[in-house]
């Protein structure tokens, strides 16, 4: 573990606030960071206090005025030479986050692997910020929208995607002019440094102001609160769960802020008699047990025609009794740990709700001992049957609980899809082109992200992320995600030497005869 940190350029006591080049000495308490895999520490900061923070945010400020005004392909350049930063230590990061959110490494590094794709989308972006021209209806007037840059942003993000989310954020953000702060989650803090230690030398070697990647690592209450009510922030990019972004969005929407929020999943899959049932199970397989199910986008309910669903229930227990589950650095293992003891009550606390409400568990669920286990943070993967109107399966546990729900016409099928107040991801697996088209369509799927033939997770970077309803609404990453990060001006010129007023208003003093 000494090794992997002293390669990341940490220590066993780092400071909790940086911009970019330097460290604070902070004034907040000692966090240590606990690897689920068998309760070591990782790593420990020295949190940011409230003073840290508005140190950190008054830096951010001023270096936004400096950053803006590099020009757009210049910002990409530094973004290319962080991608490459981040290639080069692309295993280090990635056993770094085995140790402290207990992904195995084909995930970490995936999941490393999404912050070099975002470095090299908004590379290209930087070149792309287009605005749109429009025709004046007024003769001789050129009229134009253009995208500047918005301000220092803060950017909250969770414990199971600390790399990836915040570099789609936060890389789309430089580019666009932007100065970011992040906060990440007190679970993921040291991955957070490690990533930081690794960009540093870019930021020094650039001669780049301070304070245009900041991160602060504090307590929630009380740098978490600040962050989201600093007004200084002109948006504020959360992920995490429902009621943290409800929270999040009502407190910047008090200040007129503008926030872009990714929250909580439900995502479901239907699997239609159609379908080709082992492409189907071998994508539920890792949909639902990948990242022990603590994916937004993770599988949590497999919606099943009737006259298919005990085989296809049947193939997917069989799939599920040869998932290996154990130290995720192991080479044969499929699912790690949950991220901590608190996540394994929770599970089980779900799994008995769900059995009051009328629903069973057809297998696994089990709390697991002995060994490593003992951590108490390992569970068995769980499949279920349940009905779609119970409580609990509106709900997202953030657990590999897996809800096998019966359905008789594909518009029973949607509405049962559709009928959760959240809407992230969602897929079909079906081989005929009428039912795939009716769920793509606009009586279809609800959700910010509809697949055919592919689970709900594992998204690629190009596409906007995000969801709709309790989701959030925000969309992060590809596609025209960039102008959440910019604000939009409309320009009108007149080159003229008339002064019409536009919907042919006459107004005022006729022009003297001449
Ligand atoms: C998340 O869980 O917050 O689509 C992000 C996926 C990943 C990102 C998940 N690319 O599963």
């Amino acid at each position: 573990m000494k090794d992997i940190l002293n390669n990341l350029g940490l220590s066993e006591l780092n400071s909790g606030a940086g911009t970019g080049t330097t460290w604070l000495e902070c004034g907040g308490e000692i966090l240590k960071s606990v690897s689920p895999i068998d309760g070591r520490i990782v790593g420990s900061v020295r949190q940011a206090s409230a003073a840290d923070y508005d140190k950190v945010a008054a830096g951010a400020r001023a270096a936004f005025n400096e950053w803006r005004m590099v020009p757009a392909p210049k910002r990409g350049e530094i973004v290319r030479q962080i991608g490459e930063k981040v290639r080069a230590y692309k295993k280090e990061l990635g056993a770094l986050l085995s140790l402290e959110v207990a992904k195995i490494p084909a995930e970490a590094e995936g999941e490393v692997q999404e912050m070099i794709d975002i470095c090299d989308f908004a590379v290209g972006q930087s070149r792309m910020l287009y605005g749109l021209s429009m025709h004046s209806e007024r003769p001789k007037h050129r009229m134009y929208e253009q995208w500047h840059p918005l301000g220092p942003i803060g950017v909250v993000t969770a414990f199971n995607f600390p790399v990836a989310v915040w570099s789609w954020n936060a890389m789309i953000a430089l580019v666009a002019g932007d100065t970011v702060i992040w906060k990440p989650s007190s679970k993921a803090a040291i991955t957070a440094l490690a990533i930081m230690m690794v960009i540093s030398p870019v930021l020094q070697e650039n001669d780049l102001p301070e304070g245009i990647l900041n991160l602060v690592i504090g307590n929630r209450d009380e740098v978490g609160e600040q962050l989201i009510s600093d007004s200084r922030l002109p948006l504020i990019s959360a992920t995490g769960s429902v009621a943290m972004g409800r929270h999040v969005g009502q407190v910047v929407a008090s200040r007129l802020g503008k926030s872009l929020l990714e929250l909580g999943g439900n995502n479901a899959v239907i699997v239609t008699a159609r379908a080709d049932l082992d492409l189907a199970v071998r994508a539920i397989l890792f949909g639902a047990v990948g990242t022990a199910g603590q994916r937004c986008t993770t599988i949590r309910r497999v919606i099943v025609q009737k006259e298919v669903f005990s085989a296809f229930t049947e193939a997917l227990i069989q799939a599920y009794r040869q998932v290996t589950i154990g130290n995720p650095l192991d080479e044969e293992v499929l699912m790690g740990p949950l991220i901590d003891r608190q996540a394994v009550a929770d599970m089980q606390t779900a799994l008995e709700t769900l059995k009051r409400q009328g629903g069973s568990i057809l297998y696994g669920g089990e709390v697991l001992s002995g060994g490593i286990y003992d951590a108490g943070t390992y569970v068995t993967p769980c499949i279920c049957e349940a009905r779609n109107d119970y409580p609990i399966v509106q709900e997202e546990t953030f657990a590999p609980i897996l809800y096998m729900i019966p359905y008789e016409t594909l518009d029973e099928a949607i509405e049962y899809q559709n009928s959760v107040p959240q809407g992230l991801s969602s897929a079909i697996f079906t081989n005929d082109l009428l039912e795939s088209e009716m769920f793509l369509s606009h009586m279809g799927s609800d959700c910010g992200i509809a697949n055919v033939n592919i689970g709900t997770s594992g998204a690629e970077i190009g596409g906007a992320f995000g969801g709709e309803k309790d989701t959030g609404g925000g969309r992060e990453s590809g596609s025209d995600a960039w102008k959440a990060y910019m604000r939009r001006q409309t320009c009108t010129t007149n080159w003229s030497r008339e002064m019409p007023l536009a919907q042919g208003i006459e107004f005022g003093i006729k022009a003297a005869d001449s």
